[in-house]
């Protein structure tokens, strides 16, 4: 056969089943990977019917689960400890609910699952893993302390207490949270690797504690803890308007350690005013500012046993009992990251000493120094340099970003802060003793721990470092709360930004524990009247609510949570907030006209100065408010039809009708043109639905049209960025979608690329071509919402899409859509069923493309350029043909 004969048909070359099968396993198929509530052996269960997932790992194509069997005991002998165990026919892999007798709190339990597949193989006992309930109400038995007298100073307080393990221990078990951030010491050594404990909640309604397995750490005899007390979001700074205690001006610790001895008698260590507090080196602390530290202050040993204390330690002051709800973490902790070493140190044209980690990023400069007693270095973080090179720090505002270390004498020592961090790419060294030298400077990048999930590559170098930049977005913005910014005096979980980039997040990273706890703070700082506010947790004035696109993220995260993994709990608990938000604009809507309230808009849209009138890419804000209003109500009847509320689903799709009858009557003329003639609002009315079927081609030209005007630019803001290049998919133009992804001049996403960004910026020319910077009012150089093409990327580029209607990737979409010039391109996705690949090359004309599909999933692949679509199960594939 010849080679064009050969090319001419599609045809599958080859499948090839690549598996991995865990060491030590015969079997043709294992489980793997369990988690309890999204998290793995979770610490701090509060759902008294906690929902078990894992993932098969199977040697044989097509693999279905046929069959689980779950056991739950007290111990790792399951088997003899057994509270429940359930067997049953089914292919539910992910988010399986327990339902076995009431679970008892503050409990240790082991579990295991095994399954049959749709071809007669087994699975061993999957290894043991477990999870631990968290504590009631009335399990709390310790109590809230504080320093003696008032907390008014602004040094970070350390408790102390040392405690008598009389006998042989079988468990240890520390319950602690603090109201401010805290980081506790036992024997001298810090208890874990956390930071920012208890992380930040909508601390008028709930306040998370953690839970450390003190097991192997303490000792029989006397045992000591320490505990540093910081400012963080309770007490300190936040928001832009200069406030500080926002939650309470007194800096609190509750502590219980729970001992079970090997004889199985039980001791119970608590907070109260036998422990004794004293200042230390920690001068201030402050999440904007940065923090004080002056090494003369230390108390060695203060964490430690036989550590005296002198006049300075006063006795702890026992504060009253309040009614804040203590909840276990639902998303995961902050943790260290990656590190840097300087890529150069060097002097400005001021002579400032600076240093570059080469990164813009979240996190401290750990620094090494010695020199004489009383010396004082200072470290400034910036973004960016100017364009004389010199160091930039206006776009900061009010944060003074700036960490300030005394040295004590003499002695080699490392520094680090503890309660504040800093966004940065550079760093301004003031008063280093001797030369500075990369070997004393390590930059650390902090973040809430969350997996990476997603990659995405492809043969063109800039859009890699589009990837790259998205990620860092979001690795800097996702420190217990989704921020707009990491560095100025903001940082607030601004909730248009969250919706903005959700699903793109969702690739990048496993959210679903960090957005299940963030959703609980968007619930619990609902107003009455159901408006949401601009930032949650809430830190801005209460009537700072409402604003559409900002407001929808209650409907908009938790269907996007549940389409990415499948979780249909996060729609029961948001389903209330939900509907109240879409009730609320009802409340304020006339005529089904939601023309009413202040919005944001397309915040930070292009705004052409060679324009007649500055206004050609404004639209409409109500206009836009309109389509959220569709946009939630329909997300609201999704979540009812999922959930079964059938009344709901009627009650809600009647609204809908009226929503988008009211909005074409607004804002369309006879002829199809929109009231503002701009890609958002052409964007928005297509992707939400909101014109008659006969309109939207029609519509879609129109933008077409408008991009074109623009030579080839966008000039959406924060709402319509999302969704240009998905309309554009929908409506037959990805030709036009590729045009703007791989435009370079500004406005464009590759734009900053060009520029040297190394994260994304919050306004599109935040760097202007002349080098100068846009408004030091607002220019965040690390800002995920326009980061939100990263979904584009991974849908279209490479084609990994989820299916709604089964949801997690129980089901997949794989339909890549070469263009833009690239050659190849790849992504991987570890989804909650395992491994989703899709990568291809397009050479010489032939277009080769490889899927990988986990177990107990199944995909229809579109190949592109054909239209012939294949359904396969789990496995590796490989499609060639000429294109
Ligand atoms: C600024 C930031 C933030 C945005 C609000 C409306 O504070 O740009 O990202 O959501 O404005």
């Amino acid at each position: 056969m010849s080679l064009p004969i050969l090319f001419s048909r599609l045809f599958i070359v080859f499948t090839v089943l690549v598996f991995s099968v865990a060491e030590g396993f015969s079997q043709k198929i294992a489980v793997q990977n369990l988690t309890v509530e999204h998290l793995v052996n979770p610490f701090s269960v509060d759902n008294s019917k906690p929902r078990f997932s894992w993932k098969m790992q199977s040697a044989v194509k097509n693999t279905l689960q046929a069959s689980y069997e779950i056991r739950v005991g007290k111990n790792e002998a399951i088997d003899k400890s057994r509270v429940w165990t359930s067997t049953k026919k089914s292919d539910q892999s992910v988010l399986v609910t327990y339902a076995g007798p009431d679970l008892e709190s503050k409990t240790k339990y082991f579990w295991q699952v095994r399954v049959k597949d749709n071809h007669g193989n087994a699975s061993k006992w999957s290894q043991v893993q477990w999870f631990q309930t968290g504590l009631t109400e009335k399990d709390w038995v310790s109590n809230w302390i504080t320093v003696y007298g008032k907390d008014t100073s602004l040094a970070s307080p350390m408790l102390r207490k040392e405690f008598n393990i009389r006998k042989k221990v079988k468990t240890a078990t520390a319950y602690i949270t603090a109201k401010g951030l805290y980081e506790a010491r036992l024997n001298g050594q810090r208890i874990s690797d956390h930071y920012f404990a208890p992380g930040w909640t909508s601390y008028q309604d709930h306040l998370q504690y953690q839970v450390y397995d003190l097991t192997e750490s303490v000792k029989t005899g006397l045992n000591a803890f320490g505990v540093t007390l910081g400012d963080g979001w309770y007490k300190g700074r936040i928001g832009f308007a200069g406030q500080s205690k926002f939650y309470g001006d007194t800096r609190a610790l509750l502590f219980q350690l729970e001992v079970v001895y090997a004889d199985g008698t039980k001791e119970i260590f608590i907070t109260d005013d036998t422990w004794k507090s004293s200042n230390g080196p920690i001068l201030s602390s402050d999440i904007y500012n940065g923090e004080t530290y002056d090494a003369r202050k230390e108390q060695p040993g203060w964490d430690d046993v036989g550590f005296e204390e002198n006049a300075l330690w006063k006795a702890a002051k026992i504060l009253p009992k309040d009614k804040v709800k203590l909840v276990g973490m639902s998303g995961p902790p902050v943790r260290k990251h990656e590190t840097f070493k300087p890529i150069k140190i060097f002097k400005t044209p001021l002579g400032e000493s600076v240093v570059d980690f080469g990164q813009n990023m979240v996190g401290w400069v750990i620094l090494k120094a010695k020199g004489p007693a009383g010396t004082k270095i200072t470290l400034g973080h910036a973004e960016v340099l100017d364009k004389a090179g010199n160091f930039y720090t206006t776009n900061l505002r009010s944060a003074k970003q700036s960490n300030e270390y005394i040295l004590k004498d003499n002695v080699a020592q490392s520094f680090e802060p503890h309660f504040t961090f800093q966004g940065f790419r550079y760093v301004k060294i003031d008063g280093y003793p001797g030369e500075l030298t990369t070997d004393a400077l390590t930059a650390v990048a902090i973040y809430s721990d969350m997996k990476q999930t997603g990659s995405f590559t492809s043969s063109n170098t800039m859009l890699n470092q589009l990837q790259h930049n998205i990620q860092w977005g979001q690795k800097g913005n996702f420190v217990d709360v989704p921020t707009d910014c990491p560095q100025r005096d903001e940082r607030l979980g601004w909730t248009g930004d969250a919706q903005a980039f959700a699903t793109t997040a969702a690739y990048n990273m496993d959210v679903a524990g960090f957005f299940t706890k963030w959703m609980k703070d968007v619930s619990a700082d609902q107003l009455e009247n159901g408006s949401v506010p601009y930032v949650v947790p809430n830190v801005l004035n209460k009537r700072d609510a409402g604003s559409a696109g900002w407001a929808d993220v209650a409907t908009i995260v938790p269907w996007d949570m549940y389409v990415a993994y499948g979780d249909k709990g996060i729609l029961t608990a948001q389903y209330t907030s939900m509907k109240r938000w879409v009730n609320y604009i009802s409340s304020v809507a006339k005529n089904d006209l939601w023309n009413s309230g202040s919005h944001f808009g397309d915040w930070l849209f292009y705004r052409p100065n060679d324009d007649n009138d500055g206004r050609a890419a404004v639209t409409d804000k109500y206009m836009i408010a309109q389509t959220f209003y569709a946009h939630s109500t329909q997300l609201l009847i999704n979540a009812a039809k999922v959930l079964g509320k059938t009344d709901d689903v009627n009650q809600y799709e009647a609204l809908l009708k009226r929503i988008k009858q009211a909005y074409v009557n607004e804002n369309m003329t006879a002829n199809g043109k929109l009231a503002s003639n701009t890609q958002t609002a052409y964007v928005l009315a297509l992707q939400f639905d909101m014109l008659p079927e006969e309109n939207r081609k029609q519509a879609a030209e129109r933008l077409v049209q408008n991009i074109k005007d623009y030579g080839n630019h966008l000039t959406t803001g924060f709402l319509g960025t999302p969704y240009l290049c998905h309309v554009l998919s929908r409506f037959g133009y990805d030709n036009v979608a590729y045009d703007l992804l791989m435009q370079e001049s500004y406005p464009s996403w590759l734009y900053p690329v060009k520029m040297g960004a190394t994260t994304i910026w919050e306004r599109w020319d935040g760097i202007k071509q002349d080098g100068s910077f846009q408004t030091p009012d607002m220019n965040s150089f690390n800002h995920y919402a326009y980061g939100a093409i990263g979904d584009w990327m991974y849908k279209n580029i490479t084609g990994i899409n989820p299916v709604a209607e089964n949801p997690g990737y129980k089901e997949v979409l794989i339909a890549p859509k070469p263009g833009g010039k690239l050659s190849s391109a790849a992504a991987e996705l570890e989804t909650v069923y395992g491994l989703v690949k899709s990568s291809w090359t397009l050479e010489n004309g032939i277009f080769k493309l490889d899927v990988t599909i986990p177990a107990n999933s199944t995909a229809t692949v579109i190949l592109p350029k054909t239209d012939k679509k294949e359904k396969i199960g789990s496995g590796n594939y490989h499609f060639e043909y000429r294109y």
